[in-house]
């Protein structure tokens, strides 16, 4: 069922050179205000995608505009960061930071992608130097560029003491990069792909490592000293592996033509499904609980293993996309509702749908408190629900 009202947030956009805010009007129009009042445009409510938070009981709508955001992750203290348009004017890609009551963008380097925020409210991604993509760095403060090189950095990802890992384009293939907080280092220099890095917050990284150009697979763990292959396989096709804070690796890996769950504990792997019909795309969480989405056949279900027992959290007609999983046990993930997509939540008991609408909700993160954020293509038709307001702001609360 539907869960609250929908609130909308006012977006104050907060930079030195520009101001811009969003009121919306009755009719439905959405004028840009100047700093000094004026109407410096309109936009019509169209089909893009806006980012949306839902707090447990209220979903409130972070962004309105008139081209797309992109994914917001959130941290454990409800701070939410995405890449999205900069208002009126042309093709853009900064970085948004929600506090929980306030939206500002944190830079001005256009094509900024792919942010990633740890629980201390650091802050990386990637972004165009007007030559290649580089990794940037905000500490809560100010903002550094970790890189400065002639090829493409990209995916980066931080753990809670603000190391960094990604994946960069050597000009022949990706390799692995760390940041320790001082110096960076090239863990990986070979002939062959490298995957976008998990680091967890001992340091400890895991990547997909091609073997070679078409077939033949593994993954590799850095224990912050040495580099360990921990599993290999005679398929080609990224393995997407997860690390936990505890040291535990999960991904997925073909037995004959499909897919299964495997379950590395530190020392040894174990195949955690046998799904006939396949399964795929595992996340886990601190305390070794696993999801991922499994065939029954007809269409995906979520599965759920809480260290001894797996349970099927799903039983529909319908197509559940891979799911995310909070070191609570929460779950959230974005299904096919036979009209289009919705955000499912699962607090460990029973399951909750949070959205219920015409549109795509996709995408959904959900930090150790229950929240949930995700993108969602808003609807010219769309109404807003009875308690929403079109003032307010100011409010992550309810
Ligand atoms: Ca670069
Ligand atoms: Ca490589
Ligand atoms: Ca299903
Ligand atoms: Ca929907």
């Amino acid at each position: 069922m539907f869960k609250g009202g929908i609130k909308i947030l006012i977006l104050i956009i907060m930079i030195s050179s520009l101001c811009f805010s969003f009121k919306i009007s009755s009719d439905g129009q959405y004028p840009i205000i100047s700093c000094s009042g004026d109407v410096v445009a309109a936009i019509n409510p169209g089909i893009d995608k806006e980012v949306f938070f839902w707090d447990g009981i209220d979903i409130i709508q972070l962004t309105d505009n008139s081209r797309d955001d992109e994914p917001p992750m959130i941290n454990n203290s409800g701070e939410v960061v995405w890449s999205g348009p900069v208002p009126n004017f042309g093709l853009s890609a900064v970085i948004y930071f929600y506090d929980g009551a306030t939206i500002t963008q944190l830079t001005n380097s256009y094509s900024s992608h792919s942010p990633m925020i740890n629980d201390i409210g650091e802050v990386v991604w990637h972004a165009y130097d007007g030559n290649d993509y580089e990794i940037f760095f905000y500490d809560g403060t100010t903002i550094i560029q970790l890189t400065n090189n002639d090829f493409n950095d990209s995916s980066p990802m931080i753990n809670d003491i603000g190391e960094v890992a990604w994946h960069a384009y050597d000009g022949n293939d990706y390799e692995i990069f760390f940041y320790d907080g001082t110096n960076i280092i090239q863990l990986t220099d070979n002939e062959t792909f490298d995957g976008p890095p998990q680091i967890n917050n001992n340091g400890e990284i895991v990547w997909y490592h091609r073997k070679d150009t078409i077939t033949d697979g593994a993954i590799f763990s850095f224990d912050g000293a040495n580099t360990t292959e921990i599993f290999q396989t005679a398929h080609g096709d990224e393995l997407y592996p997860k690390i936990s804070n505890s040291g535990e690796v999960v991904w997925h890996a073909p037995i004959g033509i499909e897919n299964q769950i495997f379950f590395y504990d530190g020392t040894t792997t174990s195949q955690l499904t046998d799904n006939v019909h396949g399964a795929s795309f595992p996340q886990i969480n601190n305390n070794g609980e696993v999801v991922w989405i499994g065939s029954d056949g007809n269409d995906s279900e979520i599965f759920f293993y809480d260290g001894t027992t797996i349970t099927q959290l799903t039983d529909n007609d319908f197509y559940d996309a891979p799911p995310m999983i909070n070191n609570s046990g929460e779950v959230v993930w974005d299904a096919y509702d036979g009209n289009d997509y919705e955000i499912f939540f699962y607090d460990g008991t029973s399951l909750t749908r949070i959205t219920d609408n015409e549109f795509q909700d996709i995408g959904p993160r959900v930090n150790d408190a229950g929240e949930v954020v995700w993108l969602a293509h808003d609807h010219p038709g769309y109404q807003y629900n009875a308690g929403g307001s079109s003032s307010g702001g100011g409010g992550g609360g309810g």
